[in-house]
């Protein structure tokens, strides 16, 4: 007897990979750096706009500039660190400044930056503020640790910024995605958890965390997320989708049961971290419907591949929609 499945189970492709891939690695560089990957990204009139996370042979991070016209070739890439760890000023900095995620904020008239600190007591998120990519002011330390992927959205929902992001505590049953509010940027609460990890078997068990920022689409905002699976033979670190209501993101709408892009080309399953694909960035052209994500490989090179918007919305319209979609008080912290 042949069941029908109530989830769609496509193993199509929604996500392509671009030929050039990979699209940078540490040879592109102006300047000795061990690793390029997991890049912020935005598009500035004709410039696509790539902050990358360079890690250099101590192993601490900062963040670099590179600019294209086609978003492909041809980088521009600042000749020195462009955001480059501060722990005079902001000690949580002391060992980099990691995954930035880019938000353009239209009533401020500016983007705005999450990225990971990384503070001796673990890393945490701090945000901040630029126009041009040129300079940058920080706006400092928002979450404790431990505390990272996080993005904010690019509105308020009443008069409330609202902020993703992925604490993790010792002797919790896992590290899930939460949901913040602040009406200032500097001030968050009223946290509740928006996704949970999933347990046992699953792709996205125990461990996940936002990738690139929200994307607003007609249906809702757009999640992608990793989930991370942990084997005998390392982390696999894979990515899957939600969508979210557009005027209350605390109610999901949709989650993919399956991952959709998952390590497969040596450049992603061979690195310094093998078996990784994490994107920070995505940008959607709203003439083609394209999304250009932009993902970090094995922890060791910048690679980019390109999804149809309407592709992925028909997917997620046919996954499952999960069941408690009220918001509630009572399973905000479990
Ligand atoms: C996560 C982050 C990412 C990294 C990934 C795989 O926790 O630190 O920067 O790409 O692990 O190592």
């Amino acid at each position: 007897m042949i069941r029908e499945s109530k989830s769609p189970n496509l193993y199509g492709e929604l996500f392509k990979r671009h030929s050039n891939n990979p699209l940078l690695t540490a040879q592109d560089w102006p300047y000795p750096a061990h690793t390029v990957f997991n890049a912020g990204a935005c598009q500035m009139g004709d410039e696509t706009i790539l902050l990358v996370r360079v890690e250099d042979r101590r192993g601490h991070s900062h963040l670099t500039v590179a600019r294209s016209n086609d978003g492909v070739s041809n980088w521009h890439i600042d000749s020195k660190p462009s955001f480059a760890p501060d722990p005079e000023n902001y000690t949580e900095e002391a060992w980099g400044v990691e995954d930035p995620r880019l938000t353009w904020v239209p009533e401020r008239d500016e983007w705005i930056i999450a990225y990971t600190a990384y503070s001796p007591s673990g890393p945490l998120v701090s945000l901040a503020r630029t126009k041009d990519f040129s300079s940058f002011t920080r706006l400092g330390p928002v979450m404790p640790p431990e505390d990272k992927d996080a993005a904010v959205f690019p509105r308020r929902f009443g008069d409330r910024y609202a902020m993703i992001h992925r604490p993790v505590s010792a002797g919790s049953s896992g590290a899930h995605i939460w949901l913040s509010f602040s009406p200032d940027l500097t001030h968050w609460g009223d946290h509740h958890i928006l996704l949970h990890a999933r347990r046992g078997a699953w792709w996205d068990a125990n461990k996940i965390g936002l990738s690139p920022p929200p994307l607003e689409t007609a249906e809702g905002w757009l999640l992608l997320y990793h989930g991370v699976r942990h084997t005998p033979g390392g982390c696999l670190y894979r990515l899957g989708l939600a969508l979210l209501d557009l005027e209350n993101p605390w109610q999901v709408l949709r989650r993919s049961d399956e991952w959709i892009f998952a390590p497969e080309m040596p450049y992603e399953r061979q690195g310094d971290v093998n078996g990784v694909v994490f994107p920070c960035g995505w940008i959607l052209d709203k003439a083609s419907g394209t999304i250009r994500m932009y993902y970090g490989g094995a922890d060791s090179c910048l690679a980019l591949a390109t999804a149809q918007i309407v592709d992925v919305l028909d997917y997620l319209r046919r996954c499952p929609a999960p069941s408690t979609r009220k918001r509630s008080r009572m399973t905000l912290f479990d």
